[in-house]
């Protein structure tokens, strides 16, 4: 066991990309509409920007949405041809970019290439009269981009080329606040690859792994490595299948996504009980809940916590705890009909690892539907 502290071990890590956080993340989908729709109503986003035909832009239309510090945008294309829709007919819906918030779009793009990021957007200034944004991109992986978003002095809804967008419909937040980490699943031997390329191209550093001997319940076999930048605003977790029992659900995901992509965005509150019953109230589908038994164990597994260990226990959120604290999480079953991207809420209390210790109750959890699915 390492005995750096996590704010020991970020430290490591290069800065010659700063970034101060999630920009936004940009989904691709068949029908922007509706999932907008869906956001709004089921997670409490709020509806801030949109560009399509009737701003001017032709070949698709972007629902920007807002909680807290999440932006979500949602894309969909308008023609067979678009690479949007290119996109969804391999993928079905899913994430496309992860748009980090940076000091200079130009730099970032000039440092992450040097060092090997395949370019996707090549720095661009985009202006109008509510100023200034730049904005570069690189590959990551599968077909997924980090977009490099820097904003000057830009006072408009979201960015050049959006119209401000005023809803009649508004349904309240849910407590959301900001992105605690994005998580990709990648294929057979590609997570120690891609945590090589976030060394090397984003100066990132490895802040935690889990082997196949960790995290092996019945069948759910997979690797994970957390890469985390020099200030843990950015935290991308990479997933690997491993050999099992039976099929693993990084398997089952590669296979429905046709390819390597985001698998789960975590998102914080500072309220997890009133967040999740928001959302479930709201139709928001979660894992069931891990046996009574499970949370017997809490208070000598754990040690003692604020909350409320019956409502915990009630609406299915699992707990955690690492030498800085505790952290309690839950997560949603897949929000499209392919298996594969799902939402994590998490409420941290110090803790800055992931939930290890509920692995087996979640990775059980997770079995259970992968069986429903026939997938096992
Ligand atoms: O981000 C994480 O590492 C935790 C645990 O398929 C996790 O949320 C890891 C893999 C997975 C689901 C959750
Ligand atoms: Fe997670």
């Amino acid at each position: 066991m390492s005995t750096l502290t996590f704010a020991e071990k970020i430290a490591q890590a290069e800065n010659f990309l700063p970034i101060n956080g999630t920009d936004y993340i940009e989904f691709y989908v068949g029908n922007a509409k509706q999932a907008a729709h869906y956001y709004k109503t089921a997670f409490g986003f709020q509806s801030v920007a949109y560009a399509g035909p009737e701003t001017g832009v032709r070949d698709r239309a972007s629902y920007v949405l807002q909680q807290g510090k999440i932006r979500l945008v949602l894309t969909t294309g308008l023609k067979s041809d678009s690479p949007i829709s290119e996109h969804v007919k391999k993928h079905g819906d899913g994430v496309k970019i992860l748009a980090l918030w940076v000091d200079d779009a130009y730099q970032a793009f000039e440092e992450t290439t040097k060092r090997g990021g395949k370019p996707y957007l090549e720095p661009v200034t985009l202006t109008d009269d509510k100023g200034e944004v730049r904005m570069s991109g690189i590959y990551t992986y599968g077909e997924t981009v980090h977009m490099f978003i820097e904003r000057k002095n830009y006072t408009g809804a979201f960015m050049p080329g959006y119209e401000k967008m005023e809803s009649d419909y508004n349904p309240e937040e849910a407590g959301l606040l900001y992105v605690d980490h994005c998580v990709g699943n990648v294929d057979w031997n590609r997570m120690i690859p891609t945590v090589e390329w976030y060394e090397k191209v984003m100066g990132f550093v490895n802040i935690l792994s889990f082997d196949d001997k960790q995290i092996n319940t019945e069948y759910s076999a997979l690797m994970s490595k957390v890469m985390s930048n020099g200030n843990g605003y950015a935290k991308f977790p990479i997933n690997e299948p491993a050999e099992g029992k039976k099929k693993s659900q990084v398997e089952e995901y590669l296979d429905f996504y046709e390819g390597e992509g985001v698998q789960h965005i975590a998102v914080a509150t500072k309220d997890i009980i009133h967040t999740v019953t928001e959302l479930k109230k709201r139709g928001v589908e979660f894992l069931s809940a891990p046996p009574e038994a499970y949370y017997d164990m809490v208070p000598e597994r754990v040690g003692h916590i604020d909350e409320d260990i019956k409502k915990l226990q009630q609406l299915g959120i699992l707990i955690d705890h690492d030498e800085e604290g505790y952290l309690l999480q839950i997560f949603t079953k897949p929000v499209e009909d392919r298996p594969t991207l799902f939402f994590e809420i998490i409420e941290r209390h110090g803790a800055q690892s992931f939930g290890a210790g509920n692995f087996k109750a979640l990775f059980e959890a997770l079995e259970r539907e992968q069986e429903r699915r026939g997938n096992l």
